[in-house]
């Protein structure tokens, strides 16, 4: 084999595949590799045109195809099977090849790879794909981080690769270590939320004032161009116009409402928590898959809900909906770049915030026309994005309508664990007083824990025992 091949993408699951015709496409001679060769024949076959694609069926064979230095990304099942394909492939590699693993890989799992790959003086890149199938076709959200002379090597293809939005290609690096697949850990945790928060609106929609699904699905069809248009709206409001054909009714209503989860979400709370960064609004989205999943439980117990008579539906309530939700969005960005933010002091990522919400704005799931105001918004250093000049005026005049709606939610019973969290997290944030002080002197009392106060200096302990 005389070619010379400019990348390998190894895993042809269908992101992998995607990708390698993505790439390909742009004019790069990709080689492919699976474990399993058959996947790779089919894939030359049924999908193969005249792209400049090589099948490999051997890692020895993949190494030899590939121009110098080499450039290998793995697009492989997160975990075990990134370990085991760096181990059976560094004895193919030579100083100063690339690897890039654009799984939904754990940050400090990149971290321990960079490690290794250092130890063998090679260059490693742990890179966030977003977009799903379509966008690893047409043009994906690429987040790397790891050795900016990694990226130097790939830079050229992944920006070609990548969406392309007014402001250049949705794909920018991110920072050293394990901040690329931080930052799609983080993304995904915003888009737990705003799936929920989604969801949520439907769920009141539905149930609260009992509107039938095509009606909701023209909100959502209206919705998707105005000013929370977003990938996420949009995909609702087609999914919702989607019939069943066994049943003829929409297929959402014969869908089982118990959600599944791969982690990224739990991850990000996990983080945050790690980090003393209150994330309500994403720990609330993974905890309400959860609960959904104990479907047999809530069946058992739904006698002890409260009937729900249905309240009446005018341009006001449909108003009050769609601004909960630009609440929810909003809250929830803010929410996960006052992470990022934190993450990057802590780990040294040197995070360039608005350069995030850039190469958020194609090809992501999270793509939405509020991208384009939060770039503007994350470059006036607000305490919290939420309180910048761009929204908060906005926030301020839609409050009363949240607040309205997760009343009436409270009334009747309907859950509403992200658009009351999101309020919930403005109410903290904007409290200067909390009820932290008995806290404090519960904690003083049990525990000997002691307090500050608030008119001295200094560090007490009260024995409460003998003044109580
Ligand atoms: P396969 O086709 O041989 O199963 C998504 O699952 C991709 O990850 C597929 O390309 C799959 O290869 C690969 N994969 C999953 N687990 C793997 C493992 N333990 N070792 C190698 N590849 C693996």
């Amino acid at each position: 084999m005389t070619t010379q091949c400019d990348i390998a993408i190894i895993g042809m699951a269908v992101m992998g595949q995607n990708l390698a015709l993505n790439i390909a496409r742009k004019g790069f001679a990709v080689a492919v590799f699976n474990r399993t060769g058959e996947k790779t024949q089919q894939f030359i076959t049924e999908r193969v045109a005249d792209e400049p694609i090589v099948p490999t069926y051997t890692l020895a064979e993949l190494a030899g195809v590939l121009r110098k230095p080499r450039r290998i990304m793995l697009m492989v099942k997160a975990g075990q099977a990134v370990d085991e394909f760096i181990t059976a492939i560094l004895p193919h590699l030579e100083p100063g090849d690339l690897l890039i693993d654009g799984g939904n890989s754990f940050f400090r799992d990149t971290e321990r790879r960079i490690a290794l790959a250092e130890n063998h003086q090679l260059l490693f890149l742990g890179t966030g794909v977003s977009g799903g199938e379509y966008g690893a076709l047409h043009g994906p959200s690429i987040m790397p981080g790891g050795h900016r002379e990694g990226y130097l090597l790939v830079q050229e293809i992944l920006e070609k690769a990548a969406a392309q939005v007014e402001d250049g290609p949705c794909c920018a690096y991110l920072g050293p270590g394990g901040s690329g697949h931080f930052v799609k850990m983080v993304h995904n945790g915003i888009e737990y939320a705003i799936m929920q928060a989604i969801a949520e609106v439907y769920d009141l929609m539905r149930r609260l004032y009992a509107l039938p699904t095509d009606m909701i699905q023209r909100f959502f069809e209206e919705w998707k161009e105005s000013e929370i248009a977003s990938y996420l709206v949009e995909i609702t409001a087609r999914i919702l116009a989607v019939k069943d054909p066994h049943t003829q009714k929409p297929l959402v209503e014969v869908i089982l409402d118990a959600a599944e989860q791969k982690g990224t979400g739990k991850w990000t709370s996990q983080v945050a928590f790690d980090l003393g960064v209150p994330t309500p609004i994403i720990n609330q989205a993974v905890i309400a898959r959860s609960f959904s999943f104990f479907k047999e439980i809530r069946t058992q117990l739904a006698p002890h809900h409260s009937e729900i008579s249905p309240l009446p539906f005018t341009s006001h309530e449909a108003q009050c909906l769609k601004n909960s939700l630009l609440f929810a969005m909003v809250m929830a960005f803010s929410e996960g770049f006052a992470l990022l933010k934190a993450a990057s002091q802590e780990s040294g990522y040197t995070l360039h915030l608005p350069e995030i919400a850039r190469i958020w704005k194609g090809g992501c799931i999270l793509r939405t026309a509020l991208l384009s105001r939060l770039q503007r918004a994350l470059t006036e250093n607000a305490p919290l994005l939420f309180a910048s000049a761009e929204f908060l005026s906005e926030v301020k005049t839609i409050l009363p309508q949240v607040r309205e709606t997760v009343h009436k939610a409270a009334n009747w019973g309907i859950p509403l664990p992200v658009l009351g969290s999101a309020l919930t997290s403005f109410d903290s944030w904007t409290s200067a007083v909390l009820p932290a002080n008995l806290l404090q002197a519960q904690r003083d009392f049990f525990g000997a824990h002691t307090y500050r106060r608030i008119d001295q200096e200094g560090v007490f302990h009260t024995n409460w025992e003998e003044c109580s």
